[in-house]
């Protein structure tokens, strides 16, 4: 199409963009009315667990896609999924919702590299030096996989025992390797996607208690020695006998001044009506009082495919229904529900595609939030030195600098709720590779 070889004004522009994968923005006029949106607005991802083998249903899909910003696979990247038997990679199901999540902009967490269970058995009969061989294998191998494409890794899962004893875990890996193997899979990991931030994750450390006091002594002793380690995920995992602790959000706040962010990674809470409803607010709430808690995960999208199915503890019902759970957790976030009155939003995602040495492609997906619009609009802006010289799947309207592009659909603009369409572009890097810059949707 059009090259737009105009020279270059200085061009203020907000640095919207990441450096580098895929970013989810969501822009709005009005109040957000998605549980993604709403954390978005109080800049944090809302995620869920998936499992690749429900995406082909149509509602499961659609819930996911209209209300979730991030992804963190429920089984499908752990060892026994990617490395069944030693040196053979298997990826074809964690790929899958990659895909599914990089089409649409939502993050990606990586779920997890060593851990003691769904371990494969060929693991526990490694002497010594052989397992640790295999260990940074398997962390070297998964994450060049996945380079650049995961936001937060589970490096290391559940190392620590429950109750009082504040020890490690028996494992092959602690058995045979002693507690040093944690540092050096934390080593390792940076090593190889410098990008990733790195978590330690695990359960029943939510309040303080001596298995939480236990993490933190080891996240402080890692900061201390420079191990690198950026996040710890606190799973949160509740229910009438472990309910959400009074003192999770002074637990959060104190690994958080040690120097790292703080997730909540696989939320779900075993109960019903208003009091499940209330104990979620609670838990959203102490995750937005501190700061550096960046995001919240729950542990899978309907109460039907819970690995507590029968404590029906997460958002949607069996049917995709939401629960007085959801209308708290969304509330608690600060969006309103659209009430089916129809609040027309979009959000958008921006993912480089194919580099050349002079230029790339970028594509930008367009998803309408929870009501269905009928036009939409994005301005993209590139660096001064940048042009761009082809479009695709749009009609672009310029500044008079060429440097800002803003971009509204080719005919019809219509989508349904939850649906997405995206247009490409390709950028002449004349040698800055930056990624342009994407600015927030506006529906109509
Ligand atoms: O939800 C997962 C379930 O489908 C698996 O059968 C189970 C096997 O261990 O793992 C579940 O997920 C766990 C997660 O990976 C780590 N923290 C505890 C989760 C619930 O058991």
């Amino acid at each position: 199409m059009r090259s737009h070889a105009r020279k270059a004004l200085v061009l203020a522009t907000t640095g919207l963009l990441a450096a580098t994968g895929v970013v989810a923005l969501s822009g709005t006029a009005h109040a957000a009315s998605t549980l993604g949106e709403s954390a978005a607005a109080k800049g944090r991802y809302f995620g869920t667990a998936v499992a690749a083998n429900h995406l082909g249903e149509a509602p499961y899909a659609a819930t996911l896609n209209a209300e979730f910003t991030s992804v963190t696979p429920e089984n499908e990247m752990k060892w026994d999924a990617l490395e069944a038997s030693r040196g053979s990679f298997t990826y074809g199901a964690a790929d899958q919702i990659l895909a599914h999540a990089q089409g649409r902009g939502m993050k990606v967490r990586g779920h997890t590299l060593v851990w003691h269970s769904q371990l494969p058995s060929w693991v526990g009969t490694l002497a010594a030096s052989d397992l640790r061989t295999a260990m940074n294998n398997h962390i070297t191998q998964v994450m060049r996989h996945y380079q650049g494409k995961i936001h937060s890794w589970d490096v290391v899962n559940e190392a620590f025992q429950d109750g009082s004893s504040g020890a490690r875990r028996s494992s092959p890996f602690q058995d045979k390797l002693g507690s040093g193997f944690i540092e050096e899979a934390f080593r390792t990991a940076r090593a190889t996607d410098p990008a990733a931030k790195l978590c330690y994750n695990d359960y029943n450390t939510d309040g303080v208690n001596a298995k939480s006091n236990a993490v933190y002594a080891m996240v402080k002793d890692f900061k201390q020695r420079g191990v690198p380690i950026d996040c710890v995920g606190f799973q949160s995992h509740f229910n009438s006998q472990s309910p959400v602790p009074a003192d999770y959000q002074q637990n959060l706040q104190r690994f958080a001044d040690l120097g790292v962010d703080v997730q909540i990674t696989e939320l779900d809470i075993e109960g019903s009506g208003s009091s499940q409803a209330t104990s979620y607010a609670n838990a959203v709430k102490a995750c937005l009082a501190v700061s550096r808690c960046t995001g919240i995960t729950v542990w899978g999208v309907t109460d039907k495919y819970s690995w507590r199915s029968g404590g029906t503890p997460l958002l949607f019902d069996g049917n995709y229904a939401k629960k007085p759970a959801y209308d708290s957790v969304l509330a608690a976030l600060g969006g309103t529900s659209g009430g089916g009155g129809g609040t027309r939003t979009c959000s958008v995602s921006y993912a480089k595609q194919e580099e050349w040495g002079d230029r790339y492609n970028g594509k930008v997906t367009v998803t309408a939030g929870s009501s269905a619009i009928s036009g939409w609009n994005v301005r993209v802006t590139i660096a001064s030195v940048q042009e761009i010289s082809a479009t695709w799947n749009g009609t672009p309207s310029w500044d008079g600098t060429g440097k800002v592009m803003t971009m509204t659909p080719n005919g019809n603009g219509s989508l349904a709720a939850g649906g997405t369409t995206s247009f490409g572009f390709t950028v002449m890097t004349h040698g800055n590779t930056a990624p342009p810059t994407v600015g927030a949707c506006t529906a109509s």
